[in-house]
């Protein structure tokens, strides 16, 4: 049963790694591989979250800021 735990936190970690790839194949309509504040204007979370997000406030979202979106 112990080799459940590092199995189960595998899994967890591939799947918000997905979640985040999936949202910014959603939501980069201009593909520039990154999340303006007009294409986060699709999904209200993550509008809500933006400013929090956007940690070098240059405006954007990168796929490593988006790693701290859970
Ligand atoms: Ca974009
Ligand atoms: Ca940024």
């Amino acid at each position: 049963m112990k080799k459940l735990i590092p199995l189960v936190a595998l899994t967890f970690a591939s799947m918000a790694l997905i979640a985040e790839e999936d949202l910014i194949a959603k939501l980069d309509s201009d593909n520039d591989g990154r999340i303006s504040i007009e294409e986060a204007a699709e999904d209200t979370a993550l509008l809500a979250m933006f400013s929090e997000l956007d940690t070098n406030k240059d405006g954007y979202l990168s796929p490593s800021e988006l790693e701290n979106h859970n």
